[in-house]
């Protein structure tokens, strides 16, 4: 633990040896493509499918009525909603999946797409939630007869309002966090086989929680639960967007069943980027007060969400919005209240993927930016203002006005390393100076916390599945080491930091330790990875199963040696005889005694499960700090510098975490500055492929800097908190920050993302700063 090992898993990926979904091939496989909706809303009048049917190859074509049939037209979403698999009466977002062509290649499937003859009659279509909400607004969903999914709030909406009414100085922004996509380097797709003389089913799929979707699918299709196999392979990339069920799956899996052949499907680019889940899309009203001397009273915040037609969040909470709860941040106040009404529209699904750790992404924008507007409307540097309102390092750990124990933190310290490394006393000078000669720079700070590891199953599940997660280690004859783990990771490292966990707790090599993941019929059951859960989680677990097979161990070894347990001593990968260091048994002795010489009354083997339940959620934490330079003639706004400073509490592996920063920091760029799916008043998607949805390159992306603070997490076994998504969760509200600190003086307060050369000029022309050509 602590070493910068490569990465196990990349000697096979680098090779082009990895096995993806679409590595897979099976005898007789056929392939399914699908008919999409030109409309965003539209009634099916007719469906007729006989010249897509008489085109050579194509063995089967699957309408929403027989999905109906076999009761699959409509299935339970992750969040006590349902969602269509196929429509039978409308379409209810644009490129929905409307017909299923299952032919013998991929070519005559997507040729008989274009032969299904659909005549649609066009219902007016709602995609600003805003409208959805309104009274005379189109209904999406006909079945619940309203727009309007959930009313949601959290704290006292009476001693908040008086407590801004109290304060010397209010402050008010609307802000926009869009809807973007995690546009992964894989897109979704499956390989459905069933096998009618067994019942049995197998299904590689890209999903980051296999075995949660195995019990779904057991429930909704009556198979039993044993002769379901979901096997999630290599995975290209998940960030969240993987969680979700897709048609494809489903109409796959029918598709095998209809014809007794295995069935692949594999989403376009320009199929999955408009129809899989999107992340984001919320409208947040910030309210923040304050004493003249800059401490926070009170903050409230209400949004409107877009869930378009489904709610499907894999929301592992007994809150519908997630986490946004956790909006009072890094700060020590005494009065919040925030409130969410979701909307349906006629867009697909989603809110909750892009490395957000559940609407924490949000939550962090918000009050990072809101402390930034008052600081600005107090004259006061944003630092400044920060520090003094940090929760202090004393107080941990911490209870949240909105609820939350945070578990520790040190959230100055962070901050001034950030501001030491990056000079920001000269930088301010250095701003002022250029302010003089006309140069806009801008400097932005984002402090936040995030909050991850779902779950402590009293508060955590999905559809009832309590969030606990898994690790099973066997340790065979020679020493060598098999384990398994519920968890699934699609990029993360996890062959390589849970056998960093293993050896740091048994002493065994890394190399000896093969790490297996997404396999339901092998892993323990688990609940995926996501939410940055899998270290919190199962991460724990391998240390608890480890410790398990350490006392066994130290049973053998006593027995070995002809000792009592009590006077055996531990040092890494082997027991001795205290005060005689050289009388010792190795865990590979030990673990070869425990197949060929295991003590009477022991049981022989060496292994263990263990099934943990974290008693808190982990709060990593981080202050970053971004400078850019604006071109007062372009409107371009570049990024000068970057600095992040995370704190994740003990570190198992810094190369994969550094990785996981730089990653998420690239996202977090991509948010801020370039990417957004937009739709027109009639449901039309913009951004639905990457000719108009921009995404980083190595080009774009700036050098990121990154520094660390280590306060450990004092109720995981190894002291770590989860990482995955802090960068993506915590950076937006730097760039953004460093955008509108730039030019704050002219009276601009806020800017949206992303934040484009042509938004920017925009702004700079409303205030006479823009250059002419
Ligand atoms: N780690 C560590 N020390 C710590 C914390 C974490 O060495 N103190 C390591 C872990 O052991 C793991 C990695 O960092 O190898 C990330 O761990 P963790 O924070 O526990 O997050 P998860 O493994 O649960 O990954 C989920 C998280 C999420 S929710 C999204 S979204 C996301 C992300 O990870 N999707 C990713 N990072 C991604 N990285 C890649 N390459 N691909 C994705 O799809
Ligand atoms: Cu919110 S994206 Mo991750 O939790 O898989």
């Amino acid at each position: 633990m602590g070493h910068s090992i490569k990465r196990k898993e990349d000697p096979l990926l680098i090779r082009g040896r990895g096995h993806f979904v679409d590595d897979i091939k099976l005898n007789g496989m056929l392939f399914l493509d699908f008919v999409r909706s030109p409309y965003a809303h539209a009634k099916i009048k007719s469906i007729n499918t006989d010249r897509a049917k008489a085109l050579p190859g194509v063995v089967a074509v699957i309408t929403g009525n027989d999905l109906k049939g076999l009761g699959l037209d409509w299935i339970p979403t992750l969040a006590y909603d349902n969602m269509m698999v196929l429509p039978t009466e409308k379409v209810v977002f644009q490129q929905q999946e409307v017909v299923g062509i299952v032919a013998t290649d991929r070519y005559a499937a997507a040729d008989a797409v274009t032969l299904v003859d659909i005549e649609y009659e066009p219902l007016p279509a709602v995609s600003d939630p805003f409208k959805a909400l309104e009274k005379d607004s189109p209904i999406v969903r006909d079945d619940k007869g309203t727009n309007h999914i959930f009313h949601w709030e959290a704290g006292d909406r009476a001693l908040t309002d008086k407590a801004i009414a109290d304060s010397d100085i209010v402050v008010k922004q609307d802000m926009y966090y869009p809807r973007i996509h995690v546009s992964y380097m894989e897109t979704c797709g499956c390989v459905a086989d069933f096998d009618p003389v067994e019942g049995h089913l197998t299904l590689w799929m890209t999903t980051q929680a296999p075995h949660a979707v195995r019990t779904v699918a057991a429930l909704v299709t009556k198979i039993p639960e044993n002769k379901i196999r979901i096997i999630s392979p290599d995975i290209g990339g998940g960030f969240g967007g993987k969680v979700y069920v897709y048609p494809g799956y489903i109409v796959a899996t029918v598709g095998s069943i209809l014809t007794g052949h295995p069935v692949k499907w594999i989403n376009d680019r320009s199929d999955d980027q408009p129809s899989t889940a999107f992340g984001r899309d919320f409208h947040m009203s910030g309210e923040i007060a304050a004493k003249k001397d800059g401490t926070i009273t009170a903050l409230k915040i209400k949004t409107i969400s877009d869930h378009g037609a489904f709610h499907g969040d894999a929301n592992p909470t007994k809150f519908p919005v997630g986490l946004f709860s956790i909006v009072t941040g890094s700060y020590d106040l005494k009065n919040a209240f925030c409130e969410v009404d979701a909307a349906y529209t006629n867009k697909p699904q989603g809110g909750i993927t892009y490395r957000c750790s559940f609407r924490v992404t949000e939550a962090v924008y918000v009050v990072e930016r809101m402390v930034d507007v008052l600081a600005h409307k107090l004259g006061m540097d944003p630092a400044e203002l920060r520090m003094k309102n940090f929760i202090p390092a004393e107080k941990f750990p911490y209870k949240s006005v909105l609820g939350w124990t945070y578990d520790s933190g040190n959230y100055s310290a962070a901050l001034k390393k950030a501001m030491e490394r990056i000079g920001y006393a000269d930088l301010r000078k250095e701003q002022e100076e250029k302010r003089k000669k006309g140069e806009l720079m801008g400097i932005g700070i984002s402090s936040f916390t995030e909050i991850v590891g779902a779950g402590p199953s009293h508060d955590f599940d999905i559809l009832g599945l309590k969030m606990f997660d898994s690790a099973e280690i066997r340790i065979h004859p020679t020493g060598k080491v098999i384990s398994r783990f519920g968890t699934k990771s699609q990029g993360q490292g996890h062959q390589t930091t849970y056998a960093q966990i293993i050896a740091e707790e048994l002493g065994i090599p890394t190399e000896d330790i093969t790490v297996e993941e997404g396999d339901t019929d092998t892993a323990p059951y688990g609940l995926g990875t996501y939410a940055s859960r899998s270290t919190p989680t199962a991460g724990a677990a391998a240390s608890m199963a480890s410790r398990k097979i350490r006392d066994k161990a130290k049973k053998i070894a006593a027995y070995l040696l002809e000792a009592r347990e009590e006077d055996l001593e531990w040092e890494r990968g082997r027991f001795y005889v205290k005060g005689s260091p050289s009388k010792g048994k190795t865990i590979q002795e030990i673990a070869f005694a425990a197949y060929t010489n295991h003590p009477p009354g022991v049981e022989a083997g060496l292994e263990a499960v263990d099934y943990y339940d974290p008693p808190n959620m982990t709060f990593p934490f981080g202050s970053y700090i971004c400078v850019v330079d604006i071109d007062r003639g372009t409107g371009e706004a570049k990024v000068r510098r970057f600095i992040a400073v995370d704190d994740c509490g003990n570190i198992i592996n810094p190369l994969i975490v550094d990785g996981q920063i730089q990653g998420a920091l690239t996202m977090g760029f991509g948010t801020s500055f370039l990417e957004e799916i937009k739709y027109d008043e009639d449901g039309n998607v913009f951004g639905g492929n990457f000719m108009d949805y921009l995404i980083p390159t190595a080009v774009e992306t700036p050098k990121w800097e990154t520094d660390k603070t280590v306060t450990p997490c004092p109720h995981h076994p190894l002291g770590t908190k989860g990482v995955g998504e802090s960068a993506t969760v915590g950076s937006p509200a730097a760039f953004v920050n460093a955008v509108v600190d730039a030019l704050a003086f002219s009276g601009i307060t806020h800017v949206e993302m992303p934040l484009n050369p042509w938004k920017i000029r925009k702004a700079l022309e409303e205030k006479g700063l823009a250059l002419e050509n």
